[in-house]
């Protein structure tokens, strides 16, 4: 409606405003509201389209625009290009499991990508240091608080870069983020009863663990996970529990991560990778690493894996024409705004969710 009147300031108004209204348009004759008593998660669900306008949405939604907005400055101030990768692509980054398969044009058998990682090590050839922000898809099948089947990946791939140098970008990154949030969303956070606290302590250095001792405090608590095996997230959560600032955990052995990840030369049974954990239970934002920059190397540990080299040509061409050192890594970003807001579940992190149980609105 068009309200008309005198705005008069009235210190017990919420905004200290009011209007003494003079007249009233209609704009739209509105049916009855369909959000009155059933606020069960599966029906706000069914009605996501309408809900978006709570103001607990509306918050979220102001902070992730901010997000968004925050990673993108980092990354240029930086001298970092924007690249954009494919949707489409013909073989897995994070292994088959989780893969998309849809019809392509003439029948061809195509995926949805999971990662645009390889086509950033491509860029990175050209343009040295490249991010990218864009949805992946994931067929996760296990229903969990924090996967979605479409979800916006921020991945950024650094010519010349180890380990140690990705680590120090992602904690500068993080504490980025949270700061413009900070800044500029104080009033969202407030509403979504965010402990402030605990975002103001965020700054570098972040802990770094290695592998090993994570699994010592894992295996000191109700589990037991062997040596060799990856953390899931229950694991994750106790983990993070114990912590205050976010943790780096490095040095992966070879079977949890991807194989393009580089083995450390003075220990071979471990990667030079690490993930970045968020504190207070949430767990993996980040996943990142060294890559192999040999061709031999990358071919033998294809091979290891099972896969097949010729459904890598390309990606090995990158090693067989000039190559150097490289490294990067992936965030969550739809992770980074349920642990920044303090969220439950990662379907509010984002307007529409998408997961195996739920494709609509
Ligand atoms: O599988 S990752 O750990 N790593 C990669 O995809 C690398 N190829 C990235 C890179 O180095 N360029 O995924 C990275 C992050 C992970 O830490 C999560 O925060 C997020 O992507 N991620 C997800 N978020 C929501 N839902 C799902 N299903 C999901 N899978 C990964």
């Amino acid at each position: 409606m068009i309200v008309e009147g005198v705005v008069v300031s009235e210190s017990r108004a919420p905004g200290g405003l009011e209007i003494h209204i003079s007249k009233i348009t209609p704009v739209c004759i509105t049916s009855k509201f369909p959000i009155t008593r059933d606020f069960s998660r599966e029906y706000l669900l069914d009605v996501r389209h309408l809900w978006i306008r709570s103001r607990f949405l509306n918050a979220v939604l102001k902070v992730r625009s901010n997000v968004f907005r925050a990673v993108h400055d980092f990354f240029r101030e930086r001298g970092f290009y924007e690249v954009h990768a494919p949707m489409f692509i013909t073989a897995a980054v994070e292994g088959g499991a989780t893969l998309f398969e849809l019809e392509y044009v003439n029948k061809r058998k195509v995926y949805l990508t999971q990662s645009a990682q390889f086509y950033l090590e491509a860029l990175i050839f050209t343009l040295e240091k490249v991010y990218t922000i864009a949805p992946s898809f994931r067929a996760e099948k296990s229903r969990t608080r924090r996967h979605l089947t479409e979800f916006w990946h921020a991945e950024a791939e650094i010519a010349w870069a180890h380990l140690k140098d990705i680590m120090s970008l992602e904690e500068e990154l993080i504490t980025y983020v949270i700061r413009r949030v900070l800044e500029e969303n104080e009033k969202e956070l407030t509403f979504l009863k965010r402990d402030l606290k605990k975002l103001e302590n965020i700054e570098p250095p972040f802990y770094r663990l290695s592998y090993d001792e994570a699994l010592e405090i894992i295996n000191k608590k109700e589990f037991n996970v062997e040596w060799g095996d990856d953390f899931g997230a229950d694991e994750e959560r106790a983990l993070t529990k114990e912590f205050d600032k976010p943790l780096f955990v490095y040095g992966f052995p070879e079977k949890t991560k991807a194989f393009y990840h580089k083995n450390d030369p003075n220990r071979p049974e471990v990667t030079l990778s690490a993930d970045l954990l968020a504190p207070e239970g949430y767990g993996e934002i980040i996943g990142g690493g060294e890559r192999i920059a040999d061709a031999k190397e990358l071919i033998d540990k294809i091979k290891r894996f099972g896969l097949n080299p010729k459904d890598y040509e390309w990606y090995i061409d990158l090693r067989r024409y000039g190559s150097v050192p490289h490294s990067g890594f992936g965030l969550g970003m739809d992770r980074l705004v349920m642990w920044i807001c303090g969220l439950d579940h990662i379907m509010d992190a984002i307007p529409f969710p998408r997961t195996i149980r739920r494709v609509y609105p």
